[in-house]
C-alpha cells in the first residue's frame, strides 16, 4: 500500500511514523508513506497557498491550484483508489472503514486547514470526507496521522502475534476484555483467578463475558 498525504504543515506528521509499529511497517516495505508539502506547489512568488473567502468572513481558504497541481502530479504516477479529505464535517471515522481501507492500493489524504478548502477542490477530486470526531483540531493533520494508523496496523504482517488485530476492541462490535500482567498480587490487588488456572476454554469463556459485560456498560450502543 501507498499514502500520500498532502499538507501544509509535514513536520506535524513525521514523528509518528517514525517510531514504533508504523515506522517498523515502512521499514519492512509493507506500507510507503509520502508526505507532500503544499507550499512546493504553490504558483505565485510568495508560496501562496490560500486566501481570503468570496463574499466575507474570517479565516483563510486553501486555494485550488496548488492542490490541483499535487494532485495532478501524484495521478501521473499512479491510479489513486481514494483521495480522502479530512474535514471535520466529514464521515466519522470507525473500524469499518479502516477496514475497508486497509486493502486499498494507494490512497492520498488531503489535509484540511484554517477554514478549510475551496469547495471545487471537494467537487472535482475527493472521493472521502473523513472526520475523526465531534471536536475541532486546528488542521487536518493529526487527524490524517489517526487515520493513517488506524489503517496501516491492519495489514498483513505490520501486527504479530502479540499485538494482533483479531482481538482488538471494535473489531466484533465489542470492547477488549481487561488484562493483567505479573506480579499476581499488587499490594492486595489480585489478578482473577481464572487468567492463572491454565484452562484456556475457561479463559476464553470469561474473557468473551467480560468483553460483553464491559460494552453493556460502557457503549451499550454497540450491542443495538
Ligand atoms: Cl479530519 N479535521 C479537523 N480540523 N478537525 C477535526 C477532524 C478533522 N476530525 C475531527 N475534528
Amino acid at each position: 500500500m501507498r499514502i500520500d498525504i498532502i499538507t501544509v504543515l509535514p513536520e506535524l506528521l513525521r514523528s509518528p511514523f517514525e517510531a514504533s509499529i508504523l515506522k517498523r511497517a515502512i521499514e519492512k516495505g509493507l506500507v510507503e508513506v509520502h508526505l507532500h508539502n503544499l507550499r512546493d506547489y504553490s504558483l505565485g512568488n510568495y508560496n501562496q497557498v490560500d486566501d481570503y473567502q468570496f463574499g466575507g468572513g474570517a479565516g483563510m481558504v486553501l486555494m485550488i491550484e496548488p492542490i490541483d497541481k499535487c494532485i495532478t502530479d501524484l495521478q501521473v504516477e499512479r491510479d489513486y483508489d481514494e483521495i480522502i479529505y479530512m474535514t471535520p464535517d466529514g464521515q466519522t471515522l470507525n473500524q469499518g472503514m479502516a477496514n475497508q481501507l486497509s486493502l486499498k492500493g494507494n490512497i492520498i489524504i488531503l489535509c484540511g486547514h484554517y477554514k478549510g478548502v475551496d469547495q471545487r477542490v471537494r467537487d472535482k477530486f475527493i472521493t472521502k470526507e473523513i472526520s475523526i470526531g465531534d471536536y475541532v483540531l486546528s488542521g487536518g493533520e493529526l487527524a490524517a496521522a489517526v487515520l493513517s494508523d488506524a489503517i496501516i496496523r491492519l495489514l498483513p504482517g505490520v501486527l504479530n502475534d502479540e499485538t494482533s488485530a483479531l482481538t482488538d476492541t471494535f473489531q466484533d462490535n465489542l470492547l477488549a476484555p481487561p488484562v493483567y500482567t505479573r506480579p499476581r498480587d499488587y499490594k492486595g490487588m489480585e489478578v482473577p483467578e481464572v487468567l492463572l488456572s491454565g484452562n484456556f476454554p475457561e479463559i476464553e469463556k470469561w474473557r468473551e463475558e467480560q468483553a460483553i459485560s464491559r460494552t453493556k456498560e460502557r457503549r451499550p450502543d454497540l450491542l443495538e
